[in-house]
Parts: C-alpha cells; structure tokens; sequence
C-alpha cells in the first residue's frame, strides 16, 4: 500500500464512528502494528466497540503517546490548531484523517462531494444512480458511514461526502470528479473566516481528473489551473437548463435530458442538487437513463424536511439536519402555511451570526422557541420567543398551543452536540417526542 508500510505506532484520536472505523482499518491491516487511542471527552461515543486489545486514554491527553507515535489519525472532530497536535506536528509527526487512509488503500474510482449544504442529498443521489445502473458502489464518508468501513467489501465505485474538516487532512486523494456544492458560513468556531474555511473545501479539487463547480456560487470556482473542469447551474451551459415547449428540462450542454418537474425532491436547491449529481455521474460513465431514474424514485434523507407526523391538521416536521443556517433558511423558502408556524432553534451555534433570519421570520406567521446552548442568540429576531432549555420543553408547549393547519418544524441552524451525540439523535429524539405529543395538540381537543 502506498505510504503505509513503514508505520509501527499508530495513535488515533477520537474515537465514535470514524475513529472506531479506523482501529478497524488498522487491525485488518497485516504486519505488526502498535494502535492506541485518545478521546480528550470523558466519555468518548463507541467505547463499548472498541475491541479489548487496544488501548484507550480518554477524558485527557497523552502527550507521551502522541511524541512516540509515527502517524497521528485525527478526528474531524478536534481542530489541527488543537496546541497538542501542533506541538505533534512540529515534533515531525505525521498528522492525517480517515479519508487520507482511504485514499492510500482504495483500488477503485472516487469521486467526491463537498460544499456547505446539499452534500448529503448529492452524494446520495450518485448512489442511487449508481445503483440503477447496477454498479456495485459504495457510499460514505461524512454521510453516517464511515469512509473505511467501505472498503471491509469491495465495491467497484466509491462516492465520498467530505466535511472541510475531513478535507483538512487529506492530501492524496485521488478523484475521477469533484465537486464544490456551494458556500455559506458555517464552522466559525474553527476557522478564521469564510476565506479559510473555503480554502479547506478547495482542497476537493487537488487531485481531482475533473473539477466540478457552481456557475451561481463562484466562490467554488477551483482557484488553480485544472485540466478539466465543468460547472451546474441555472443557465444553459455545462450542466445547465433549458427550455422546451414552455417545460424547464435538466440540460447537458443545452441538450434536454429530463423535465425538471419530474425530480421526486422538491424546491430549487434541489434541482442544482440534482444538476451536480448527473456531472459526476457522467464523469464515472454512468448512463442518463439510470441518472434519470434515481432523480424521479429519490425522495430524500432523514431528518431533511422529514414530515414525520400529521395529525388533527398538525404537521411535524423534522429537519435535524440543518446545523447550519442556510440550510434553515432553505427550509424557511417558499413555506406556504396556512397557520403558524412553530420553529425550534437552538444547540451548538458555532459561531454564527443569525440576523439573517430576522427579515426571513418577520414575513412569516411564525412563534419562535429557542432552546439549547446558544438558544439565547436567536431571541433578538423576533417579538416574542419562547426559551427554554431543552428541545422537549418547547415541543411541550409548541403541541399545547398548536391550531389546525400549523406546523411544528424542527430546523435548528446550529450542531447538536451541546445535548445529543449528533443530529441524527436529535431528530430521532424529535420523531419520539412529536409521535407521544401529537394527541395533545389543541386541535385534537375538538375531537
Ligand atoms: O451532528 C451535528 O449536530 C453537527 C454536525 C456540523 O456542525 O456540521 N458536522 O462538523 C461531523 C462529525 C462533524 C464534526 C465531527 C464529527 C465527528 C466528533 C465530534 C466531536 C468527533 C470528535 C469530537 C470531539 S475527539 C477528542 N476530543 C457537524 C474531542 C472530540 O473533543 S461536522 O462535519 O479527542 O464527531
């Protein structure tokens, strides 16, 4: 394997489903290795996974570990800029990420997916096209299955969803297409900036054959020289739109391939999402009949705008996965209620600044309940917010006061981890709680 031959001490840091993942990798690795892992939490996630054999430090550093280790594997979740890992780093110590190690290892064709929302349905649209068109693929990386896992069967494709973070520290990642979805801040609590944070989503491209960008988000257009390169958007170019007898179709190069109307996802992200999935699925010679297909059976993930409960004209929507705030602000677009909408924000707020939302919630008949960590920031954009400390409270009161035709949305615009392991938890917790509440809502009285 390429540039892992040499390596007797491995140190990986944070454990849960990518650390975990890559013990794993390691001990199906032949020769004799040395694995040992750090998670600075008390009570690092997935502990009762790992297998007996390894040793683990958790709740604190082991600096000893760190300096006598030859490679370091870092969770996406713990900044390089961490003094420890610096203080590795500068010791001479390779520092890497799951998704170099996959790069190192993998035999088949990538491609890869990043941007600050859309790369979950992106991803999975690949896959879903791939399948129809009966390839063996794999599906991964920042998308609930981690990256490594994939290679325990092989697969004869592999599409990657990668987080900047998971960006950060891959430097060999060799790709038949990329894309840069889109940008909007997120993650300010560890970088300097949106500058900063693109540039780590611009390392998508490094070793990409074909560099796929956003005509309407020029902040994705690779800022190198690329031999190839292409671009979705809403025009009529590249990966594009066209006009046929009054019905909008997804283009290639202005040729029709589908009515736009046909995609099973709603809402105009959605049809740029399903623009950047034909690119790389063209890129891996997938046909557009199979493409097509997957465009008109997908129907979308969990916890993105999920209706989850209807009931006494009460609708329950989970839309966990908005951790940041476009994705709400998404969610927000082109709501039409005939009620009030009940939102809940609130968590891990990264750093963010929410005044945007402001003007987007004054044109809204919307009640306002803040919950979580930094809940406190979203209580200046409206009148009356409803605070409380946890998600369930304001699910209480959002079903005590809820009329028929209203809407109780969960669209957070923040992480999750202050009080859950991430937000597919908090939306499952979410889904449990609206299923005990849904009998109480006020319009379920009248029954
Ligand atoms: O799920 C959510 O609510 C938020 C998702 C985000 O905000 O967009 N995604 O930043 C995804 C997975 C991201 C970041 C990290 C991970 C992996 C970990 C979380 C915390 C792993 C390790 C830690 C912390 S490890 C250690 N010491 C969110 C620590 C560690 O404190 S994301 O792309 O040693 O999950």
């Amino acid at each position: 394997m390429k540039g892992l031959g040499g390596v007797k001490k491995v140190v990986v840091i944070g454990l849960g489903i990518t650390g975990l993942s890559v013990v794993n990798f390691w001990l199906r690795q032949t020769g004799t290795r040395d694995i040992k892992v750090i998670d600075t939490r008390a009570i690092p996630p997935g502990q009762d996974k790992l297998p007996s054999s390894v040793e683990l430090c958790a709740g604190q550093w082991n600096m000893n570990w760190l300096l006598e280790a030859d490679l370091i594997v870092a969770s996406p979740g713990i900044a390089l800029a961490t003094l420890e890992l610096v203080a590795a780093k500068a010791a001479g110590i390779e520092i890497v990420g799951d998704i170099e190690l996959f790069a190192r290892a993998v035999t088949k064709p990538v491609v890869a997916i990043t941007g600050s929302n859309g790369k979950s349905t992106v991803t999975s649209l690949i896959g879903e096209m791939a399948k129809e068109a009966s390839i063996n693929v794999g599906v991964g990386g920042n998308i609930g299955f981690a990256a490594l896992d994939m290679l325990v069967n092989e697969h004869d494709l592999y599409v990657l969803e990668l987080s900047s973070f998971q960006l950060e520290t891959t430097s060999s990642l060799e790709l038949k297409a990329a894309v840069y979805l889109n940008l909007s801040e997120d993650h300010m609590d560890r970088y300097d900036g949106l500058e900063d944070y693109s540039l780590a989503k611009m390392r998508i491209f490094e070793h990409a054959a074909l560099a796929v960008y956003n005509r309407d988000d020029l902040a994705t257009l690779p800022t190198r020289f690329r031999h190839k390169i292409t671009s979705f958007g809403f025009d009529n170019q590249d990966y594009g739109l066209v006009m046929l007898d009054g019905e909008e179709f997804l283009a290639v190069d202005a040729q029709p391939i589908m009515k736009t109307s046909d995609i099973a996802l709603v809402g105009r992200h959605n049809v740029a999402n399903s623009l950047a999935a034909l690119a790389l699925a063209d890129a891996v010679n997938i046909d557009h009949q199979a493409a097509c297909r997957a465009l008109q059976r997908y129907n979308g993930l969990a916890h993105r705008c999920q209706l989850v409960v209807n009931q006494h004209d009460v609708k329950w929507v989970n839309d966990s996965k908005a951790t940041n705030l476009a994705s709400t602000l998404a969610a927000l677009k082109g709501l039409n209620l005939p009620g009030k909408l009940h939102l809940l924000v609130g968590g891990d707020g990264k750093g963010a600044d929410f005044s945007e939302l402001k003007p987007v919630l004054a044109d809204l008949n919307v009640q306002l309940y803040c919950f979580g960590r930094d809940g406190n920031q979203f209580m200046s954009l409206v009148d009356a917010p409803i605070c409380t400390e946890t998600m369930a409270e304001a699910m209480t009161i959002a079903a005590d006061t809820a009329q028929k035709g209203d809407m109780i949305l969960l669209s957070p615009a923040c992480a999750s981890f202050d009080q859950f392991p991430n937000f597919m938890a908090r939306g499952d917790a979410f889904v449990e709680q609206a299923k005990a509440l849904q009998h109480r809502v006020a319009g379920a009285k009248a029954c």
